[in-house]
């Protein structure tokens, strides 16, 4: 069997050792079709392929259909609008899209940009904003793809929202004025929703914001009963066919499938082109995707050939089209939309006489305009009719397009035409002439952009369509109310007078979750979010408390139905219980993190995660989380490198904190005490829910049980800036910073000092390295800048880190569970000598006892620091009494 050709869908070449019994059965499915209808012939031939793999008779599996599109022509809906318009309108958006790149590089050629992908996506997006996407408040979410952004701001030039002037302004941002290089909602707040710039993030987001719109209507919150699918609220989400092989566009297939998540569109366009080359060349990337998508339970439409194509269809009575787009891989396809229609006769037509006959009464010019389905409104409106109208699955199209479309020998299907961005005088008239556009030569040759009067039939067309739609699209709101958040005492009273009670940080949040969970007002709009580690986390009573969601409800009785708190599934659960999935867990809390902004309805997410699989993990979510201007709160628990002591190299984070320290508007905390935490809650509420600040909070938790002090009077400022002093000492001569639960080290290394050597040793307990130097760079900016003759605003500032670490002279000696580097943020605000110690290098399994003293961070570690800057000389004595080593290799070379 031919190599090239999924075996799903059988060798066309394969011998028939009996052509008249073939002939007969297939006459007789016809006739079964004419008689009783398509129906009863897939009843029929679904009892027959039981029974045959009953027989044990070997058969194909059936994830494959012919290289053909999935929607006959019989199943095709009349067009709903006026092809002629829509056709000049597209034209217009396909030209100042072009134009635009082609401005831009000319104004500075290393400013970059794209023009093939928008050029290959076009129709299908046009076809969308006419008739498909709904816009306003309840509208669709779009994801689109990103490198296809020149077309959306083309549009929505056309539609009157950009100004020219803007579009001169392509990637060049820095003024404030610009468009973003792919959608940014950080960089355009009133424009791009959904960042998608990541390849494979957006298909995963789109999915789970799909399935996040279930739990909210399930849940009564919102879209509670749409009136009917059609008209229910849908997620589009257009991804490049190069994309689809990201682990993270696959990655939400199955939830996808198992949720029944007919709200959601994914449209694959397959122009078969990746950056450097052919997605597939020596095969095919929509037979790959159909096998994977159907494999999954998706309903998928192929969308692969125009209607041009359809009379030859109709003609060829022994499918010998079938049989050669079969037997043609990628890269020949895409040498065919690189080449014209003399070569596609020669190469294709040519193959079989009775293709050849096919195509003798057409001429080189009109094989040269057969289109390829993406690229034909008809069929992809009857595509996207078929799929808004879909039940009971997701729905995958499949759309085969021309990489370049329009840009001829500048670019169509050409190896290089992803980042071609400079055409020359011809290539523009040519480009012109292909779209009918209406340019004098001149105009082509300056790259004008073109807009109709308002007043002219696009104009007048395009804005009636998007009227009827419910406005225009993308359009990102941030104008929920505000809500009420609780203050601290409400939900964590026990952690603000919690009088040396031991309990764990992680302990004290779940006390605090379960609480706010009954908050009248904001407890429903809790989003906990868990990667199956709610047992780990002690989190399981909240199972029955407020269920896990599932679609389905619970079909079946729980093994631990007995129990108090046994494992609760429901419609209306309130958990995300997302599986081994943190890639899953984080798009769900994008989903929800930003439910105020597409929904309207602001929501609290909260998820709790193994710290070390989160930025180190799923980083480049969270990175699109922020640029999201995501509202919510990520937990990092079991966190710190010698604290979740058992787990070993894999387990043992020692660098979130490092990272979250370069998200802009990510607020970083690594509180010691329960107290701290139930602040850095209240306020981060405040801030999030009541201010509406476009922050997001990363807080550690650690599982290690201490004494929990109660709330020192006054602390309430420090905590949240991100130092105070926990421990004060009269005449003290070394200052020591501890965080999270490395604190405990450093308060018993104080008392070492002071017991052992006579020290007296003040101590602070740092809760944010990274908030204080946020702060203190921004404070050493204005100093900087002020020496310009413009007063700047905040002259004579002091940055909290040194109005609580003056310069007196006296060391200062720093200790957390992260790599050094994390002290180290604080540096230049330190005027005396600074000792920053940490855990660099790889985690190991063992003891806490045993990994801290390891990494030098116990509190011996603490002691030999300090007396070595305070140049101690009974430090050698020290050493020796604590049996430190000075002769061991450094642990992060170990
Ligand atoms: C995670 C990630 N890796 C790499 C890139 C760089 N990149 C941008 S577009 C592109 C090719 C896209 O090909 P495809 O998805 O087929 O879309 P097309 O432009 O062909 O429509 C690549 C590699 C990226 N944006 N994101």
């Amino acid at each position: 069997m031919d190599p090239r050709i999924p075996e799903a869908v059988g060798n066309p070449r394969d011998p028939d050792n009996d052509p008249l019994e073939t002939r007969e059965w297939i006459e007789s499915l016809d006739a079964l079709i004419e008689t009783a209808g398509p129906e009863r012939a897939t009843f029929l031939l679904r009892r027959l392929l039981q029974h045959a793999r009953a027989r044990r008779v070997p058969l194909p599996q059936v994830l494959a259909t012919p290289y053909v599109n999935t929607i006959g022509l019989a199943e095709q809906p009349p067009y709903q609008g006026n092809l002629e318009i829509e056709a000049r309108i597209s034209s217009l958006v396909r030209w100042n899209a072009l134009a635009m790149v082609v401005r831009a590089n000319r104004a500075a050629a290393e400013l970059g940009g794209h023009i093939a992908s928008y050029a290959s996506a076009a129709d299908l997006f046009e076809v969308g904003f006419n008739h498909f996407f709904r816009g306003g408040e309840r509208g669709d979410l779009v994801y689109f793809q990103p490198h296809s952004a020149p077309g959306l701001y083309a549009r929505a030039f056309l539609e009157g929202r950009l100004s020219a002037e803007q579009l001169d302004h392509y990637r060049r941002e820095t003024s404030g004025e610009g468009l973003s290089s792919y959608p940014h909602p950080w960089l355009m707040p009133d424009f791009w929703q959904f960042p998608t710039g990541s390849m494979g993030l957006g298909p995963l987001f789109a999915i789970y914001q799909a399935r996040f719109m279930r739990y909210l209507a399930n849940r009564g919150l919102l879209d509670a009963a749409p009136a009917s699918h059609q008209t229910s609220r849908k997620v589009w989400c257009f991804v490049g066919d190069g994309e689809m092989d990201e682990p993270e566009a696959l990655a939400g297939l199955s939830i996808a499938a198992r949720e029944k998540l007919d709200n959601l569109v994914l449209v694959v366009n397959c122009n078969l082109q990746r950056l450097d080359g052919p997605v597939r060349g020596n095969g095919s990337v929509v037979q790959e995707l159909e096998g994977l998508f159907a494999g999954a339970g998706w309903n998928v439409i192929k969308l692969l050939w125009g209607s041009d194509w359809d009379p030859l269809f109709a003609r060829d009575e022994h499918r010998m089209l079938e049989r050669a787009f079969l037997e043609t891989v990628d890269g020949e396809f895409q040498t065919y939309a690189a080449t014209d229609g003399a070569f596609n006769r020669e190469h294709f037509f040519s193959k079989y006489p009775e293709l050849a006959k096919l195509a003798e009464h057409l001429s080189d010019e009109d094989i040269d305009r057969l289109r390829r389905g993406g690229h034909d409104p008809v069929k992809i409106f009857s595509a996207y009719w078929h799929a808004a109208r879909h039940e009971g699955q997701p729905t995958v199209i499949l759309a085969m397009t021309k990489k370049g479309y329009g840009m001829g020998t500048a670019g169509q299907g050409r190896m290089t035409t992803h980042s071609h961005k400079k055409l020359d005088a011809e290539q523009l008239v040519a480009f012109r002439d292909r779209f009918a556009l209406p340019l004098t030569d001149a105009q082509c040759d300056a790259c004008d952009f073109v807009r109709p009067p308002g007043d002219s039939p696009e104009m007048a067309y395009l804005q009636a369509r998007r009227e009827k739609l419910g406005g225009h699209l993308p359009r990102r709101r941030s104008d929920a109310a505000p809500l009420e958040t609780p203050p601290a005492a409400s939900f964590a009273k026990f952690a603000l007078e919690a009088s040396g009670k031991e309990m764990s940080t992680t302990v004290a949040y779940v006390r605090m979750v379960g609480a706010l969970l009954r908050d009248p007002h904001l407890g429903k709009r809790i989003v906990p979010i868990i990667a199956d580690e709610a047992r780990t986390f002690g989190m399981a009573d909240l199972f029955r408390q407020i269920g896990i969601y599932s679609p389905f409800g619970q079909l079946y009785q729980p093994e631990d139905a007995s129990q108090l708190s046994y494992y609760k599934e429901a419609v209306d659960g309130q958990i995300l219980e997302e599986g081994i999935n943190e890639a899953g867990a984080m798009a769900s809390w994008v989903a929800a993190a930003t439910s105020y902004s597409a929904h309207g309805y602001p929501l609290l997410p909260m998820y709790i995660y193994y710290s070390m699989f989160g930025f180190q993990r799923v980083g480049d979510e969270i990175w699109a989380a922020a640029d999201s201007r995501s509202r919510g709160f990520l937990f990092g628990a079991t966190a710190g490198r010698t604290t979740l002591s058992g787990e070993g190299l894999q387990h043992e984070d020692g660098s979130s904190h490092l990272v979250a320290s370069t998200v802009p508007n990510c607020r970083a905390y690594d509180p010691a005490f329960a107290y701290e935490l139930a602040v850095i809650l209240e306020d981060g509420m405040r801030r999030m829910l009541g201010e509406r600040e476009d922050v997001f909070y990363y807080v550690t938790l650690m599982n290690e049980s201490y004494a929990q002090p109660s709330m020192p009077e006054g602390a309430r400022e420090g905590i949240l800036r991100g130092m105070y002093v926990v421990r004060p000492a009269k005449g003290a001569k070394v200052r020591l910073l501890g965080a999270g639960t490395i604190l405990v080290e450093v308060l018993a290394a104080a008392e070492l000092l002071e017991k052992d050597f006579g020290i007296a040793a003040e101590v602070h307990s740092v809760t944010s390295f990274t908030e204080l130097r946020r702060e203190g760079m921004e404070i050493s900016r204005e100093r900087r800048l002020s020496l310009t003759p413009a007063p700047s605003q905040g002259r004579g500032r002091t940055p909290w880190v040194e109005s609580q670490l003056p310069a007196t002279g006296r060391p200062v000696v720093a200790a957390t569970d992260y790599v050094s580097a994390v002290a180290d943020l604080i540096r230049p605000w330190i005027r005396d000598p600074y000792v920053a110690l940490g855990t660099d290098g790889f985690g190991r399994s063992d003891t806490r006892a045993a990994l801290r003293r390891f990494f030098e961070v116990d509190r011996h570690a603490v002691v030999l620091a300090a007396l070595h800057a305070l140049g101690d000389e009974r430090f050698a004595e020290a050493a020796k009494r604590y049996g430190v080593d000075a002769d061991t290799r450094p642990p992060w070379t170990r």
